[in-house]
């Protein structure tokens, strides 16, 4: 599956996946990402792509004609590509639309504005908004890199074990039961008895118990919307 960005800083998407499963399904050719520089469609002598808003106020605002232009020049190659702008007016990007992304078998575009502000008739030219929550980055680029890293893993192959993504389409709705590995007891803190012994049904049944009562605590949010 192709990733391509459309960015300011396309050198931020170089290091971050280099190594772990990422990196690894990259060096596959499961997926790959292709930045692409948005500087060069500035405009102007000093390629310019943002600008004073209208009607006044702090900041600057990202004129359209740059975005556009490399939109349509990704695009040229690639009709069919899933358009993302990535905006913390956005929808909130979550593990449901993760698997709608991971199933966009001709690729997605992810857009990086910058958080002051796009000029508003960028919206028109994509598909989708996306924020990954409800706080600010100066930039798009870190929430496209979530994007990528939350979508890749879902691809076929991605993972070692495909059994710990069924699990985890349960973790979904609660949170992840306590886990506990050697030694049996580290500084006074005994791992709970019935995960020594061997009743795996008591032990299902303890986990399940468990996540649910974190799940009250932590997240009820989580519980609630279960009912929809
Ligand atoms: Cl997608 N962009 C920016 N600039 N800030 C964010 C965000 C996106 N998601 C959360 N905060």
């Amino acid at each position: 599956m192709d990733f391509y960005v459309i960015t300011l800083f396309p050198e931020m998407f170089e290091s971050p996946f280099r190594g772990g499963m990422i990196g690894r399904a990259i060096e596959q050719r499961i997926l790959a990402i292709h930045p692409h520089p948005l500087r060069p469609y500035g405009l102007g002598r000093y390629k310019q792509v943002d600008d004073a808003p209208y009607g006044g106020g702090s900041g600057m605002v990202m004129r359209p004609e740059p975005i556009a232009a490399a939109i349509d020049a990704v695009c040229a190659g690639h009709p069919a590509l899933w358009k993302v702008l990535l905006t913390p007016q956005g929808e909130i990007f979550n593990q449901a639309l993760a698997r709608e992304f991971a199933a966009k078998t001709e690729g997605i575009l992810l857009i990086a504005g910058r958080y002051e502000g796009i000029d508003e008739r960028v919206r028109s030219m994509v598909d989708q908004e996306i924020s990954i929550g409800d706080y600010v980055l100066s930039g798009g680029e870190l929430a496209a890199m979530v994007v990528i890293e939350a979508t890749g893993r879902l691809l076929a192959g991605v993972l070692g074990n495909p059994d710990s993504l069924k699990e985890e389409s349960f973790a979904e709705r609660t949170l992840e039961y306590p886990q506990y590995t050697r030694p049996e007891e580290f500084r006074g803190m005994r791992v709970p008895e019935i995960l020594l012994s061997g009743d795996h049904a008591k032990i299902r049944a303890w986990r399940e118990a468990e996540a649910r009562r974190r799940t009250a605590r932590r997240r009820p949010d989580l519980l609630e919307r279960r009912k929809f």
